[in-house]
């Protein structure tokens, strides 16, 4: 990518950070798109220096032990990236492969998603290399309590609030939650994603795959299309792939493919999202499972394969880097029409570059998972008023919130001469937010 403004900028951040090759990546494509908007806004460089350093980033060892009596050490992690418009706010994953640049990337582009939801929360993330799968309940709830002792230090309603990202879901918020409770005493909205019973919001456990087609379907519609009829396939059938999966189905799509890290499932007759439910939420079991009760449904190994099905329709919501440029040549080979990003980053840049040569209507992750962390910010509201909206009002905030999601998108695109490319737009006016409030604040 040419870099006129910000190659200085850039050069240093690889001088830094060069162990950090996911981090890299997402600072590069937001230096790429934010670089003409210096020609108009000089006076934003000292800002552009400081955005993509950040504000502070805690490590912590993680010590628990498992069933077998034996003590386990984990890595714990949370970036606190830029609080220049709000508290920080981001998820936390537990996943193996969870490291310093993993955690960075994730926060990083935290800071523009939450900028571009219009609501006042600032960009962080964290997590853990804990592996969740095939841990008891015991366990999971003795690494939590382990995990929050250490993260109770460095967070609070008003300073940094955390929810969940992959392998951290409602039994986890809710054992987080419990050990905050205990150690600092409040009753306080410092996690999202909360059980209903204490403090949760209806529609936060849907917001991210609802929020992922709305989003979809406002940029359909701009180009005369609807998602109705399209055949659509989602990676992933964790939480994300789920509810973009049930709210495609409802407005009239046909979902015929779900993965998980293993393998993929095709069913041509349409997904059977009861059936999908019960294996990954009730169960907690693989994805496999599916064919034996589907015997049209087939069931094939490794995760790439999924991009070769035919499909009008492709939204990535499993994990970073999962479609690269083999894959996006085969999806436009195919005749899709549209890629939407349910996860962080899962589009490498030259998947990138293939969309955009082929006239692909792309929805960035910044732009298109952002429905996720916008309702966090409502349950956070509706902690702080202790109130507790119906499914109906939140859901109609969420609509509300994506479409303009669209509208700041897609004008910043236009502003900047590239219509349509809301890589360009999502960047550039999540960036102008947080920009114009770090040079007010004078904390460049
Ligand atoms: P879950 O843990 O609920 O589900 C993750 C899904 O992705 C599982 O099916 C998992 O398969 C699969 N997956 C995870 N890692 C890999 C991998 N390395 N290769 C292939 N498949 C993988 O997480 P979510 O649904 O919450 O998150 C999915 C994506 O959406 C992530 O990128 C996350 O950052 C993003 N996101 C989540 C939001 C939220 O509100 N939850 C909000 C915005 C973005 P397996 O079970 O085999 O590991
Ligand atoms: O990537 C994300 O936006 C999330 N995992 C959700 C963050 C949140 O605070 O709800």
């Amino acid at each position: 990518m040419l870099l006129k403004n910000t190659s200085a900028i850039f050069e240093t951040v690889k001088k830094r950070n060069q162990n950090e090759p996911e981090f890299l990546q997402a600072v590069e494509e937001v230096l790429a798109s934010i670089d003409p908007v210096l020609d108009n806004y000089p006076e934003y460089e000292n800002v552009v220096k400081s955005i993509i350093e950040p504000e502070r980033m805690i490590i912590f060892r993680v010590p628990w032990i498992d069933d077998n009596g034996t003590t386990q050490i984990n890595r714990g992690f949370r970036v606190q990236f830029n609080s220049a418009i709000g508290p920080y706010k981001g998820g936390l994953r537990f996943h193996p492969s969870v490291n310093g640049s993993i955690i960075k990337f994730l926060g990083f582009e935290q800071i523009f998603k939450n900028s571009l939801t219009g609501l006042p929360i600032g960009g962080g993330k964290g997590g853990s290399d804990f592996d969740p799968k095939g841990k008891s309940n015991n366990e999971i709830m003795r690494f939590c309590q382990s995990f929050m002792t250490e993260l109770s230090k460095y967070i609070g309603s008003s300073t940094d609030v955390p929810a969940g990202d992959i392998g951290v879901g409602a039994r986890e918020i809710g054992y987080l939650y419990g050990q905050y409770k205990r150690i600092r005493g409040l009753n306080e909205g410092v996690l999202t994603g909360k059980g209903l019973s204490y403090g949760g919001s209806l529609t936060r456990t849907e917001a991210t795959g609802y929020g992922l087609i709305y989003l979809v379907e406002e940029i359909l519609k701009h180009h005369n299309k609807s998602i109705k009829d399209k055949t659509v396939i989602i990676s992933g059938s964790g939480n994300v792939a789920i509810y973009a999966t049930q709210k495609a189905m409802e407005l009239g799509a046909k979902v015929v493919a779900l993965s998980d890290s293993n393998g993929y499932i095709y069913d041509p007759d349409g997904i059977d999202l009861d059936a999908v439910k019960t294996i990954k939420e009730v169960e907690r079991k693989r994805i496999k499972e599916y064919v034996k009760n589907h015997p049209n449904a087939k069931y094939h190994d490794g995760c790439k394969g999924i991009w070769s099905i035919k499909c009008d329709v492709a939204l990535p919501c499993a994990t970073q880097n999962e479609i690269d440029e083999e894959s996006a040549s085969l999806l436009v080979a195919n005749g899709c029409i549209a890629v939407g990003e349910g996860a962080n980053m899962p589009s490498t840049p030259e998947a990138i570059e293939v969309y955009q040569k082929n006239n692909i209507l792309f929805a960035p992750a910044k732009a298109a998972n952002a429905g996720g962390v916008a309702v966090s910010a409502l349950e956070m509201s509706q902690n702080s008023m202790r109130l507790s909206w119906s499914f109906e009002e939140v859901d109609e905030k969420l609509k509300e919130i994506m479409k303009n999601i669209f509208v700041r998108i897609s004008d910043a695109a236009k502003e900047y001469g590239n219509e349509n490319n809301y890589v360009l737009g999502a960047n550039i006016a999540g960036f102008l937010k947080v920009a114009e409030a770090m040079y007010a604040q004078g904390t460049v």
